[in-house]
């Protein structure tokens, strides 16, 4: 068997201790939002076969998956709050572990990215403030709609939220996961919470760096509890204007708060480079490399990465794993496929968020051994 470029050059491949799991390389897949639960948020047999055909990465960190009915912005996206949800995602973890993979859940809450059509009771989304992003659509039951003004929380509305994420948590340990991934990044909730485009409070969530990143730091504390510092893990994008978000001077907000999080020992920090649309280095940008060196626990790079950057990636030590998406969707084994230098399959647009089967368990892979 000939020996590959990336073989020859690369520890992409290896082995790499994430908390208590030596996953079987350094290969992660992303969170990819594929809208294929049940209304009520409840996910079956379909993702089983979905993320068990995906078991060969290093770690999957599964779509983004609402902590609470509120926490909910697009249709047919699963959620982590209730019985059902939780025995659903049973089928998951264990298809899964029976391929010896790695699965960690991504705790998500939409905030004002929403719309009242996807909110219990058709309530307004909520919000740090009542501040509307520009040009945002909802995807809802009737199609796209504009997203509008969300309603400010009050202060003691918050500790609810923690304790949504506490109880998501908790449930996330019971349907059998590996971990969580609070996801503090693409314009939602925390990320509202964190920049001062979206943040006008003047309580104690508001204001100086200390307070925007309160509400991030109660979350963290509140889902340690539950897991542990070592299988949590939280994502970011500083540098991100998706969902309208943006941060006046993102340097030492993201730097105090990933100094303050060291207090946790996470087993990783997952980083989208640049804006999250896939600008590498967008204007008003900053050496993300700094966050690295900032925070104690493993470094997760993610942004339209290639063979070639990833490996280039490990050669200058820029990351310890890097998180592919969209080459996931149409590649089962992409591992495997970068491993030998196969080609990759494209992946159609039209059933990322759409469909069932198609598109989401039919891309096949090279070898049926390997599927
Ligand atoms: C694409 C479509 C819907 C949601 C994210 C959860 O950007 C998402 C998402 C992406 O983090």
């Amino acid at each position: 068997m000939s020996q590959t470029r990336a073989d020859q050059r690369s520890d992409l491949f290896d082995p790499v201790e994430l908390g208590p799991y030596r996953l079987a390389n350094r290969i992660a897949m992303a969170p990819l939002t594929r809208s294929r639960a049940t209304d009520d948020g409840v996910p079956g047999e379909l993702q089983a076969i979905h993320y068990a055909q995906r078991a060969s990465a290093g770690l999957i960190i599964n779509e983004a998956t609402n902590i609470s009915p509120q926490g909910k912005g697009y249709i047919r996206t699963p959620g982590i709050w209730s019985p059902e949800q939780v025995a659903g995602w049973k089928l998951t973890t264990k298809a899964v572990h029976d391929k010896g993979g790695r699965i960690f859940l991504q705790l998500w809450h939409v905030g004002r990215i929403s719309h009242p059509d996807l909110q219990p009771g058709g309530q307004l989304p909520v919000a740090p403030s009542a501040v509307a992003p520009e040009n945002q659509q909802a995807y809802t039951a009737e199609g796209f709609k504009p997203i509008g003004t969300p309603r400010a929380l009050e202060t003691e509305e918050i500790a609810g939220i923690v304790a949504d994420y506490a109880h998501a948590a908790k449930c996330a340990l019971e349907a059998g996961f590996d971990g969580v991934e609070i996801h503090a990044a693409n314009g939602y909730l925390l990320q509202q919470f964190l920049s001062d485009k979206t943040n006008k409070r003047t309580d104690q969530y508001g204001g100086s760096i200390e307070n925007r990143t309160r509400i991030v730091r109660e979350v963290v504390d509140a889902v340690t509890k539950v897991w542990g510092g070592d299988r949590v893990g939280i994502r970011i994008s500083p540098l991100t204007k998706f969902g309208d978000i943006g941060d006046s001077d993102p340097e030492p907000l993201y730097l105090s708060l990933v100094e303050e999080l060291n207090a946790y020992n996470l087993a990783y920090l997952h980083v989208i480079e640049g804006d999250t649309g896939g600008d590498r280095n967008p204007p008003g940008g900053f050496d993300l490399q700094k966050l690295r060196r900032a925070f104690n626990g493993l470094f997760m790079a993610n942004n339209n990465y290639t063979l070639e950057l990833a490996i280039k990636a490990r050669e200058e030590d820029l990351a310890d794993i890097i998180c592919f998406g969209r080459p996931f969707i149409s590649n089962p084994d992409l591992v495997e496929r970068l491993r030998s230098g196969a080609p990759l399959a494209e992946a159609d647009p039209n059933t990322f968020y759409a469909g069932e089967e198609r598109g989401y368990i039919d891309y096949p892979a090279l070898t049926p051994t390997s599927a």
